[in-house]
């Protein structure tokens, strides 16, 4: 049920879809009254159809040639606001918009910035707007709620997208534990899963067979696994000539994996095949919430890390010969000053240090500041991997380490692990969310 509005009406008009409801001299416009309101029928449809009624119900459309915008007034009283261009460039019609890979055809070039509306056609659930030249874009008042530029709408639906909020933990957590075999195996597990892994940064996959070949399963899990010079997954064990420290049966004091990449890996898995008999105990502990403190505790090492670019190196031969270089904020924060990744090896950060002398001094002490808070007993956890556990964890937000073990020969400590990107996950996260539950 469309109703259309000549040209010069459009400006400051308000555009109601109810017949009643339309200012006087309007009702010449040709349209079929409604019969029943939605807000009572929808009481009496079955729960199957309501998914696919509308949410959202336009109450009326004002076009505001002046700032370029359409304001969409909702029946919940509140309203939004859409510029032009916006909804000239989000046209879903089938010359703009690829249905099939629900992507946008329609190039910049071809975008008229400064573009005017024509006209505006309404009904309770779709806008239509009428461009100069007679295109003609339709949304849905649900796509354009989604949509909406209000702060709190923007919030809900990042928050929804990049599920941005996380829980801060001390040595108090029980690490979240899931069974290995569900999460291969049942798609509620998967998903329970890597929303911990995202809200919590960790967590313990148990009773996984004692052989190589597991955390490849979650990689397939997740959708493929992250390729770095150590390969597609590697082994964990004290190597004669080891060309990391990690395979040695040295204590590996607290770090994220491999900051000689400049993407380091968003995620890490960790497979406990052989512990060791004595030692090689795992520590954990979660690098924001620390850095949180040492912001509140001593702001001055805070903006130190935040601020000094740090070299990191790794050089060596294991898939292939590799030469590594780059350089890292040790705390990176956002545009919001929100702490968004840690980037830390003791091992790999490099002699060469691009910073002027007198800066040297006060990095290490803001270094050492934030590393003797992670090793406070209220926030570190430390256990032993039992042969079977899985330890997954956010490799941007946790940082890890092991106590030194005793290698015996034959029988010695063999851990497995892999790494795998963020993108990966967060896109398999929505396809079970999607599976599961459908759009919510
Ligand atoms: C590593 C690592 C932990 C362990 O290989 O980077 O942190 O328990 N290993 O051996
Ligand atoms: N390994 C475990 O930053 C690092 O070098 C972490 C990486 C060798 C793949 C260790
Ligand atoms: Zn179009
Ligand atoms: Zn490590």
């Amino acid at each position: 049920m469309w109703r259309s509005i000549p040209k010069y009406l459009i400006n400051n008009i308000i555009f109601r879809n109810r017949v009643e409801r339309l200012p006087a001299g309007q009702n010449s416009l040709c349209r079929p009254k409604q019969e029943v309101s939605l807000q009572s029928y929808r009481h009496h449809i079955p729960t199957a159809f309501k998914i696919s009624m509308p949410i959202s119900v336009i109450e009326k459309v004002e076009a505001f040639d002046k700032q370029r915008c359409i304001t969409v007034h909702w029946d919940d009283g509140n309203h939004s606001q859409y510029p032009y261009v916006w909804l000239r460039d989000n046209c879903q019609c089938p010359q703009c918009f690829l249905s099939s890979a629900k992507a946008r055809k329609l190039p910049i070039e071809d975008l008229d910035v400064n573009i005017s509306v024509e006209k505006v056609i309404s009904t309770d659930s779709k806008i239509s707007v009428v461009w100069p030249d007679q295109h003609i874009s339709e949304f849905d008042s649900n796509w354009l709620k989604t949509r909406s530029f209000a702060q709190t709408t923007r919030k809900e639906i990042q928050q929804k997208l990049f599920l941005t909020d996380q829980q801060n933990w001390g040595s108090e957590l029980q690490i979240p534990t899931a069974s290995f075999e569900e999460v291969l195996d049942n798609d509620e597990v998967a998903y329970q899963w890597l929303k911990t892994l995202r809200k919590i940064g960790v967590m313990l996959l148990k009773n996984a067979p004692a052989e190589k070949g597991q955390v490849a399963k979650l990689g397939e899990r997740i959708g493929y696994l992250r390729l770095t010079f150590y390969g597609l997954t590697w082994q964990v064990e004290d190597k004669a000539d080891a060309n990391n420290v990690a395979y040695t049966s040295g204590k590996l004091s607290l770090h994220t994996d491999y900051p000689a990449l400049h993407r380091s890996p968003g995620i890490q898995l960790l497979h406990c095949i052989k512990p060791a008999e004595i030692g090689g105990e795992t520590q954990i502990v979660d690098g924001f919430h620390v850095a949180n403190q040492l912001r509140q505790l001593n702001p001055e090492a805070f903006r130190i890390l935040t601020s000094i670019l740090v070299d990191f190196t790794d050089s060596g031969v294991d898939y292939c010969d590799f030469s590594l270089q780059s350089k890292h904020r040790i705390i990176d924060l956002d545009h919001n000053g929100k702490v968004i990744q840690i980037n830390f090896n003791n091992a790999t950060r490099d002699s060469i240090f691009d910073v002027p002398v007198e800066l040297v001094h006060p990095f290490f002490s803001a270094l050492k500041d934030y590393i003797n808070l992670m090793y406070k007993p209220e926030n570190l956890i430390t256990f032993k991997m039992e042969a079977g556990d899985v330890l997954t964890f956010d490799n941007w937000r946790i940082l890890h380490g092991r106590q030194n073990y005793i290698s015996t020969v034959g029988s010695s400590r063999h851990l497995e692990g892999a790494y795998a990107s963020w993108d990966e996950a967060m896109s398999r996260l929505r396809c079970l969310e999607q599976a599961l539950y459908g759009n919510k």
